[in-house]
């Protein structure tokens, strides 16, 4: 419902979005902005002391409110404004109950519920958001580590994409370009993050390592070999960097038909993954379920070996692996202790490529920039019609005109 007295306000509508995870915690911040947001903040907000004006950058304590003025909600509040248009944010408390109120409380005023990425986007002080600093904050919103926020972060400053592409002497050859295409294919994983699967024969210590892996209890671990039967995905922050985990059933010889179908599906995950950890028990000599497990591998991309249960007296030395896995990186590690494991997490980004990306300076990190520079690169690198298709990656749309 849009009252008479906001119809007056100076209208884009005001937006709303909710601009942390939801889900229960401490506080929940919902952003409000646009022309009328001061005047919605009066219906919705008692500031404990109403003698006050907002003055940025001013933090207001009170009450949200109601339809009938009763208090939901004690929050914080801060308004600024940004390039002409005041931005608020009401920090309410956790969970997700005094947001949805509050919600549905801003949608009756007329308020239009946004999603966070737009949120993200804040309006330009000379104007419209050149498209690379737009698509900047949209890839932020959606940023899923600490590594990949840096590497996004690090395309406005100094060396990174910006800069290069508003360096005038640029493209200086063919291979200027080249260099930027080829960050693409690595920073895409940024927000697909590659599937890594732990495989290996029952009991090895896979499960243990998973969770060890992804900072938090996403697989059952028990002395039972074949304790994994349905193979478990989960996003996890590895190094800083974003890789989906997949705990498998141990692979061998199948005790029986619950086993066989667990081992089929470990082997039919194995065809989706980027790359692999072969996980072996360090503490026990081979036997014929290593042994059978060794010969009858999948097939992945990449994979490296780990020895893990270093903590136990060690019968297998990275030396004495078979020769189908003598030329891998092998990690000796304790899935128990966590010893290794840094030097192991170290090397799985290594592995995933990300490792590139954290120094590689200015790359690519939307489809748009791709195919922009790559017709660019489709022409004589200095020719206008490459240069323009450079501009149009800064700034807007690009005509042929
Ligand atoms: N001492 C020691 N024990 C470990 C280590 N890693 C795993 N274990 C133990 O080994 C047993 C098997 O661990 P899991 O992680 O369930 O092994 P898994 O490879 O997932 O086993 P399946 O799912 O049956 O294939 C458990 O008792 C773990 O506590 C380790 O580094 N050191
Ligand atoms: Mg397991």
């Amino acid at each position: 419902m849009i009252n008479k007295e906001m119809k007056a306000w100076n209208f884009p509508r005001p937006r709303a979005a909710v601009i942390t995870p939801w889900g229960s915690a401490g506080v929940g911040v919902v952003q409000v902005r646009g022309a009328g947001t001061k005047e919605i903040l009066q219906v919705v907000f008692r500031p404990a002391r109403a003698d006050q004006a907002w003055a940025a950058p001013q933090i207001k304590y009170g009450e949200l409110l109601d339809e009938n003025g009763e208090a939901f909600d004690e929050v914080l509040v801060t308004c600024r404004d940004c390039g002409g248009f005041p931005v608020a944010e009401i920090c309410c408390h956790g969970g997700p109950r005094p947001m949805q109120k509050l919600l549905l409380r801003l949608k009756q005023l007329g308020v239009e519920q946004v999603e966070p990425e737009e949120a993200a986007i804040l309006p330009h002080p000379t104007g419209p958001a050149p498209a690379i600093e737009e698509e900047l904050f949209r890839a932020l919103a959606s940023a899923p580590t600490v590594c990949v926020i840096e590497t996004l972060c690090a395309q406005r400053q100094s060396g990174g994409l910006i800069d290069v592409l508003t360096e005038p002497e640029f493209p200086a050859s063919e291979l200027d370009l080249r260099r930027l295409l080829e960050t693409w294919p690595i920073a895409q994983k940024m927000f697909h993050p590659p599937r890594l699967i732990l495989l290996g024969p029952p009991n090895t210590g896979k499960s243990l390592l998973a969770n060890r892996l992804a900072g938090r209890d996403i697989s059952i671990v028990t002395d039972v070999p074949g304790t994994t039967r349905d193979y478990v995905t989960a996003p996890a922050s590895v190094a800083g960097w974003p890789i989906e985990i997949v705990d498998t059933a141990g692979l061998g010889d199948a005790v029986d038909l619950l086993d066989a179908k667990a081992q089929q599906r470990t082997r039919r995950e194995t065809g989706s993954a980027a790359f692999g950890l072969i996980v072996l028990d360090a503490s026990e000599p081979f036997d014929t379920r290593a042994a059978d497990f060794i010969s009858q591998l999948p097939s992945i991309p990449e994979f490296a070996v780990v020895l893990n249960k270093t903590d136990l007296s060690s019968a297998i030395q990275p030396q004495e692996l078979p020769d189908t896995l003598r030329d891998k990186p092998c990690y000796c590690i304790s899935a128990r202790t966590g010893e290794g494991i840094t030097a192991l997490s170290r090397g799985l980004v290594h592995l995933s490529g990300f490792e590139r990306l954290a120094t590689a300076g200015a790359i690519l990190f939307t489809a748009r920039q791709y195919d922009l520079l790559t017709a660019a690169a489709l022409h004589q690198h200095d020719s206008p019609i490459a240069r323009r298709f450079i501009s149009q990656c800064l700034v807007g749309n690009f005509s042929y005109q």
